[in-house]
Order: C-alpha cells, then structure tokens, then sequence
C-alpha cells in the first residue's frame, strides 16, 4: 500500500486548543518508520493549512471558529480526492475532528468518479451528528458525520456533492451521544452499536457484519479513528474523555479485522491532544493502532467468522 501521511493540525473544531500539535506526535512517536517496517510505501505531505474562508451570516453565533473550520473543509477535501486519485491511501495526522468534514467528502468525491459507494466506519465514544442548529457547545469537531451524511444547515461550507447514505454509515463505541442527535440517530438508517451492545455481543460481530457488507458492495471504506474511543485509562491524551471505553485489545481486534479485510481506503487518526498527554502515550498507542489497520499482526491465520 501506498500510504500518505496528510498533517491536518486542525485546532479550530472545539474551544479547548492542544490539537494542533497532533501531526507532530504522532512523527515523533515514529509512524512513518512503522508503516516502512511493514512494507508499506509512504510520503508525507507535511501540515496543511486551510484556505481562506469566510463564514456567512445565516450560522448560529454560538459556533466556534466557523470560517477556520469551512476553510479545512476544504483543504482537506481537495487533499483527500487527490491522494486517493494517485492511488495512495491517505492517513490523516490530526487535528481534532473536524477534519473529516473534510477527508470524508473529498473521499467520497473520488469514490464517486470510480462508481463505486463510500461506507464509513466512525470509531467514537460520540456520534458526532450536530448540525450548527443542533449543537449546544458550538464546537464543530461534533458534526463532521451529519454534514457528509448531507444533513441541512452547513451554510459556507462546500456543497455535499456525494452524500454517504445513512446505511453506509457505522459508529462504535457510543457512550455519549446528545439529545438531538438520539432522537435523529433512532428514527435513521445508521448502524450504531453503543458500548453496552459491545458489553453483552462483543466487538466483533457488529464489526464483521459492516465490513461484510462493504465488500459484498465493492465499497470504499472511510475509516475515522478518534482517541476517545478508547478508554482513558491507557489513552488520556484527548480534550473529551469519556470513561468506559474500548479496551486496548478490542481496539486492536477492530483495526486487526479491517486489516484482514483488505477493504480501508483511507484513516482518519483524530482528537489527540499531545499537551494532555504523558510522554508519548497516547500518540504511541495510536501508531500502534494504526500499524495493526495496515498489517502488523503476531501469527496470520485464516480469517474467521463471526455470528
Ligand atoms: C458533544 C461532544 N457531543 C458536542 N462531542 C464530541 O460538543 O457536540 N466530542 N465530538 O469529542
Ligand atoms: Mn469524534
Ligand atoms: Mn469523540
Ligand atoms: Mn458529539
């Protein structure tokens, strides 16, 4: 696989700052020696910056850094439906998760050229499914989903040209999800498995049936990994901790079964907060994740089923 590395210092998505040194930490802890090791080949775009944007009148006052934000969008768009029209595979260095307003359209604009249908796999204790109408905090890191799901109300941002359609969309790892978004979240198609559902059925299975149904569509698959999906006992280093989460193993088991599937096209690595973090931590674990996506494993062995 080709990789390319793309810096998205993305800061502008939340009020609390420290994203911004993502990209750089997860260098340091050494991912692009990593992805060599495994016989990947890899560039590195360096950091982008957004271009210059303005944001119009009809937003809510409330939202943070809304121009900043249109202006990654894109940026980060164009940068994603470039790399995956040479036919590399992206990696997102983030940057909080706003970004993948951005990586998630571009990737489906480019989808699109080749016919074939965008699924996206969103690893999050949240939902991520405001829109700058629903949003109490403002903070735009919470609706990257809706907006590529071509939900209403992103005024300034760059026209949804290739909405992912609700079914094409699976989150794992809910323990925090707001009112409106759970209201939205019920009545709709989007497969969603809440940590107690992973409690009592394990993480596998709703897991295997999504990558299933990727590859019986020839799909693309986004795949969006945010810290906190992990549980903040061994991966702290992130803005909004929420306690309860994946295990280290679970979460390696995910990245280790979208690897045996052969099927990601493109990773989003989301939410680090490396002025959070204690040495390292965090971005290492996260490398560590990312490595297990792209092949590094223990033993290959046959690939299982689960039911
Ligand atoms: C909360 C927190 N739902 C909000 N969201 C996220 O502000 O919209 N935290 N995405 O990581
Ligand atoms: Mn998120
Ligand atoms: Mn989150
Ligand atoms: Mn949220």
């Amino acid at each position: 696989t080709n990789c390319i590395l793309i810096g998205a210092p993305v800061d502008s998505g939340k009020a609390r700052r420290g994203c911004l040194m993502g990209p750089d930490a997860y260098r340091v802890a050494g991912i692009a020696d990593a992805l060599v090791e495994l016989g990947h080949g890899l560039s590195d775009m360096g950091n982008l910056s957004p271009a210059p944007a303005e944001a119009p009148a009809s937003l809510p006052e409330h939202l943070v850094a809304p121009a900043e934000t249109i202006g990654w969008t894109v940026t980060l768009a164009d940068a994603a439906e470039a790399a995956l029209a040479n036919g590399g595979l992206p990696i997102f260095l983030g940057g909080d998760h706003s970004l993948s307003l951005g990586s998630v359209a571009g990737a489906a604009r480019h989808a699109a050229t080749q016919g074939r249908p965008q699924f996206v796999l969103w690893l999050d204790a949240h939902s991520d499914y405001h829109t700058p109408q629903t949003t109490a905090s403002g903070n735009l890191h919470g609706t990257p989903l809706a907006y590529v799901a071509g939900e209403p109300g992103f005024d300034g941002f760059p026209e949804v040209s290739h909405p992912i359609p609700q079914e094409q969309i699976c989150i794992i790892g809910l323990r925090s999800v707001d009112t409106p978004e759970r209201e939205v979240m019920q009545a709709s198609n989007i497969r969603y498995h809440d940590m107690r559902e992973i409690d009592e059925s394990g993480i596998a299975r709703p897991l295997a049936a999504f990558l299933d149904t990727v590859k019986r569509a020839n799909g693309f698959l986004h795949v969006s990994l945010d810290v906190d999906f992990l549980d903040p006992s061994f991966a702290p280093a992130v803005g909004t901790t929420v306690p309860g989460g994946a295990s280290m193993r679970e979460a390696h088991l995910v990245m280790e079964m979208i690897s045996d599937s052969g099927l990601m096209t493109s990773l989003d690595l989301v939410e680090l907060n490396p002025f959070l973090d204690e040495r390292g931590r965090t971005a290492q674990v996260m490398v560590d994740l990312a490595c297990s996506a792209l092949g590094r494993r223990v033993f290959t062995r046959p690939t299982r089923a689960y039911s």
